[in-house]
């Protein structure tokens, strides 16, 4: 059976509830998801819970709850977003389930079998919110910057397991160079050979100041690095170590789907663990940019941060799912306010596609008793739809392939202007009025193939909204069912299906 296309978000850490920022990257995923499922591919799509280290034993501590408790009571938030979201993944691990304490074990003992492991003492800096230890050059820039803006770090002292980080070097530069796709976009893969060539120095990868986390096998005193824990997770997700066939099926990953912050994690350290390890690298690491709030950083402090459930009970998760990713480019920083939304519901979803639906549905109801036309001879202007639905198609395609979100939807939203343009030059109701059927029936027909290109398209951004215009154009088979190849088919959507115009998809927001 060939490989399936297996895509990967971080694993959320457990100790504050989702935002809109763990919203995108898991939307953003699900797109990708739904593109290649469509593409007739077989796909496997994890997400999950980062439940260990000692930014979660202290904020459990700091409410008196065990780490645990805290953990059970936060990963609902996360399970349920997925539902509110209508993210399709095929599984959801929690870093705290045996499955992954087996596997976490089973790669530092490879690790270790490598020659790649020894134990001596950390003495430097450590940033408990991002679970990092700070590097000289790091603690000089972190120096530099205004009081405020210095992140909180702690000395630490203590003795620590370290992974031979250093020896990777050169290995991971070369890796680099010869699969420059491996880091996306590229200017990040040159970010990120820069800090590899500035030099890497071996990595603590066990603490034993706190307990909250997976004892490193043999010496119990000391618990595993969180983010060695943590970035095991992709491999444990698909049966790592004991189910083969389910490894070899989904491993390895075809894009790890992160935040820029956490770039470093997936880009250097991860390859170097499974090359020590033996173990194949994922194929790309894909870094997306970071959302502000009303031009604010999102904190706690300031009170900015959005909750994507309330954005969901207010605008709809299709909404949201298409202002996340037609707003910025995929990888380059946003901002998220309101009326940004509202202004792409107004424009682009209720003026553009809302009204092409439902202006041309309810042509068909009024003029042919709500059955789709038989078409007659096709007009040199019905052929150049069918020729731009066909080169839309192209098009989407190829910038999803190449995770460009943005210019998929803009280029698909040029394609629906040009629908929009052709019903008004075709004008039915003039033919309708002077009773010139067959050129009328021809004319809404097309509209209706035109439509079913668009909602198989739309389907990985919106899939409610596709699913409810495919069955209002009364199509007998799901949409689920459908591929890329049908939406290259002229004469989908068949004479005789019986269409219902519904209730307005996308109602505008001054109107509500
Ligand atoms: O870092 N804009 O978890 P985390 C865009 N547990 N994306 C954002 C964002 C924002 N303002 N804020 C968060 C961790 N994100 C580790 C990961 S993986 C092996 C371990 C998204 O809960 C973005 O994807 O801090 C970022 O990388 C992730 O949430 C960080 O989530």
């Amino acid at each position: 059976m060939s490989k399936s296309f297996y895509v990967t978000t971080p694993i959320y850490y457990v100790n504050d509830v989702p935002h809109i920022g763990h919203a995108y990257t898991t939307i953003a995923a699900d797109v990708i998801a739904r593109f290649n499922r469509l593409k007739g591919n077989k796909v496997f799509f994890l997400t999950g819970t980062d439940e260990h280290g000692q930014k979660i034993e202290r904020t459990a501590e700091a409410n008196g709850e065990k780490p645990i408790e805290l953990a059970n009571r936060v990963v609902k938030r996360f399970q349920n977003l997925s539902d509110a979201l209508n993210i399709t993944n095929d599984d959801f691990i929690r870093t705290t389930e045996q499955r992954h304490r087996i596997s976490v074990e089973e790669i530092f003992k490879r690790v270790q079998e490598s020659g790649d492991i020894y134990l001596s003492e950390y003495e430097g800096w450590y940033d408990v919110r991002e679970e990092a230890f700070i590097t000289e050059t790091q603690l000089e820039e972190i120096q530099s910057l205004p009081e405020e803006k210095r992140p909180v770090i702690e000395k630490v002292k203590e003795e620590s397991y370290f992974f031979k980080l250093s020896k990777y070097q050169e290995p991971l530069l070369k890796y680099y160079k010869e699969h420059p796709e491996f880091v996306q976009p590229s200017y990040r893969l040159n970010e990120v050979a820069r800090f590899v060539e500035g030099g890497l120095r071996d990595l603590s990868i066990s603490r034993t100041t706190f307990t909250w986390g997976i004892p490193v096998p043999g010496n119990p005193e000391h618990v595993i690095y969180v983010w060695f824990d943590a970035l095991t997770n992709y491999i444990t997700g698909v049966g790592f170590p004991s189910d083969e066939g389910m490894f070899e099926q989904n491993w390895p990953a075809d894009v790890h789907l992160v935040g820029k912050d956490i770039l470093r994690f997936h880009a250097v350290y991860w390859p170097a663990f499974l090359m020590s390890a033996g173990i194949p690298l994922p194929k790309t690491v894909f870094a997306h940019g970071w959302w502000t709030v009303e031009g604010e950083k999102m904190s706690k402090s300031v009170g900015n941060v959005v909750d994507p459930y309330q954005v969901v009970d207010e605008f709809g998760a299709d909404v949201f799912r298409y202002f996340l990713l037609r707003e910025i480019p995929f990888g380059q920083d946003g901002d998220f306010s309101k009326s940004a939304i509202v202004a792409r519901v107004n424009g682009e979803l209720a003026n553009g596609l809302g009204n092409l639906v439902s202006r041309t549905l309810g042509m068909i109801e009024k003029y042919f008793d709500a059955k789709v036309p038989e078409p007659g001879n096709l007009t040199s202007e019905d052929e150049a739809v069918r020729d731009k639905a066909l080169s839309a198609v192209e098009i989407f395609e190829k910038e999803m392939n190449e995770v460009a979100f943005h210019k998929a939807l803009v280029s698909l939203w040029d394609f629906i202007a040009d629908i929009n343009k052709y019903v008004d030059e075709s004008a039915p109701w003039t033919l309708a009025k002077e009773k010139n059927d067959e050129r009328l029936s021809t004319v809404l027909w097309t509209i209706a193939q035109a439509i079913g290109v668009v909602t198989i398209l739309i389907y990985p951004f919106m899939p409610e909204s596709a699913e409810k215009v495919w069955i209002r154009l009364g199509s007998p088979d799901s949409l689920d069912s459908q591929h890329l190849i049908d939406a290259k088919k002229w004469g989908l959507i068949k004479a005789g299906q019986t269409v219902d115009k519904g209730e307005s998809l996308f109602p505008r927001f001054d109107d509500k």
